[in-house]
């Protein structure tokens, strides 16, 4: 085994998101979100739904203590918009300020710094009435979102992250339906939910500036690197279009301000003029979710012809995604060589597996252990190899409510017991820990 060493410095923890983990869907005045009506309809595969989750709502200072054990010194977390302003707009909701108030002074108290997102997926239900993130009206109401929540917290919270993936949200959410709102709206309704949301950051990030500063700015996308399964041209231009879809909307919207062309057949009427200036701007840190690469091939009929190849591999995690760790390294070179090295950190980064509680209580989850300690290796290389990491932040503090899956799939370092609502650590918590506290990785 090689040592790898990381910078001081380096950021390392864990990210979160509101809907996933804190439950109390009812309390203290918040309105209800897409999630709630998705899930009330019946569309979560084991029936369970976030209405307790974790409870973080309510155990959050366990929740502080279990990531300043662990020796973390960054902690990303979402906001709820609808405990903010539970239509959406209009009245705020104090007490839902309240709430992330005491979070942040108990994060910061524990000496890690807090990162947030102003947006993990859980869209009030009176804008998904007007047309959610199909409609170019949701822009103005995200961005006067951003000026109420940073307008109390951003005094002590300098990170701010705008969206979490939008690909996931325009994909799931908008095209097969397999996420909240739940729609099949093809591939327009996929780039139109793409397009706003990218309007939408772009509105918030400029309010966000305008009245504060030295803050850190910022967004988190899932970037999957794409390729064909095999060398047929068209399965070739298959990987070519996903790469557009799933990667480049979003990222190059925001850091280059350009729409794929590849995607134009698709886009009619949707990129308006003065669109792409708006959508573009100099963000200060990306955060990227990496899980896997994504192997492409052509399959006429599928959402803009393209369908899953043969990934060619033989690691594989319970959500059935492969683990291919080097996608990690060539993604973060890919920003080294042709995006001028901006500052990135992995913002989210994990696996399910099905966990085995032993008859002591402890879960040896050595499957995931060596998930991170593969992709917290990968990261140091990049970094040896003059790539601008700034942290890593796995995927999750807690097992959680994975979204259509329901509370079914694992990705926490931390076990919850969903009866008891018991946190237990797991080995790769300790492993984490571990590594957040030396610094070093042995690979
Ligand atoms: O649980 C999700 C998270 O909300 C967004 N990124 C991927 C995770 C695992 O699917």
């Amino acid at each position: 085994m090689a040592a790898i060493t990381f910078p001081p410095g380096f950021l390392w923890g864990a990210s979160t998101a509101a809907y996933q983990i804190e439950g109390a869907i009812h309390a203290d005045g918040r309105g209800p979100c897409v999630w709630d009506t998705y899930t009330a309809a019946g569309r979560i595969q084991d029936g369970s739904s976030a209405a307790v989750a974790c409870d973080h709502y309510h155990r959050w200072p366990e929740d502080v203590a279990l990531l300043k054990d662990a020796g973390f010194n960054a902690y990303r977390f979402s906001i709820a918009w609808p405990r903010i302003l539970p239509t959406g707009t209009g009245a705020v909701n104090a007490a839902g300020l309240d709430f992330y108030d005491r979070l942040v002074d108990a994060v910061l108290e524990a000496g890690i710094r807090p990162m947030a997102c102003l947006y993990h997926w859980d869209l009030p239900q009176p804008l998904e009435d007007r047309g959610g993130w199909q409609s170019r009206e949701i822009v103005g109401p995200f961005a006067d979102y951003a000026r109420i929540v940073t307008a109390r917290l951003a005094d002590r919270v300098k990170d701010w992250m705008m969206l979490n993936e939008p690909n996931v949200v325009a994909t799931h959410g908008y095209g097969t339906g397999e996420h909240a709102p739940g729609h099949q709206f093809g591939e327009a309704g996929i780039l139109k939910a793409l397009h706003h949301q990218n309007l939408a950051q772009g509105a918030a990030l400029r309010a966000i500036a305008a009245e504060h500063s030295g803050l850190t700015l910022g967004t988190v996308i899932n970037l999957q690197p794409c390729r064909a399964e095999d060398d047929k041209p068209e399965n070739a231009a298959a990987a070519v279009r996903w790469d557009a879809v799933w990667n480049r909307v979003a990222l190059d919207g925001v850091l280059k301000g350009e729409f794929p062309a590849v995607l134009a057949p698709y886009a009619e009427g949707i990129v308006q003029p003065g669109d792409l200036e708006a959508v573009r701007y100099p963000i200060d840190l990306l955060g990227i979710n990496y899980y896997s690469r994504m192997t492409m091939k052509h399959e006429a009929g599928r959402l803009f012809d393209v369908w899953w190849g043969d990934a060619h591999c033989d690691r594989w995690t319970a959500m059935a995604w492969p683990v291919q760790p080097d996608g990690l390294y060539d993604l973060l070179a890919h920003f080294r060589d042709d995006y001028g090295n901006p500052a990135v950190f992995v913002a989210e980064n994990g696996a399910a597996y099905d966990d085995v509680v032993e008859a002591d209580g402890r879960i040896h989850d050595a499957e995931r252990v060596a998930f991170l300690r593969d992709h917290v290796a990968a990261v140091g290389r990049a970094l040896a190899d003059g790539c601008n990491v700034k942290g890593y932040l796995c995927w999750s503090l807690l097992d959680n409510f994975e979204w259509g899956f329901g509370l079914s799939k694992r990705f926490g370092i931390v076990r919850v017991d969903y009866d008891t609502l018991a946190r237990t650590p797991k080995d790769s918590y300790r492993f984490l820990s571990t590594v957040a506290k030396s610094g070093v990785v042995e690979a």
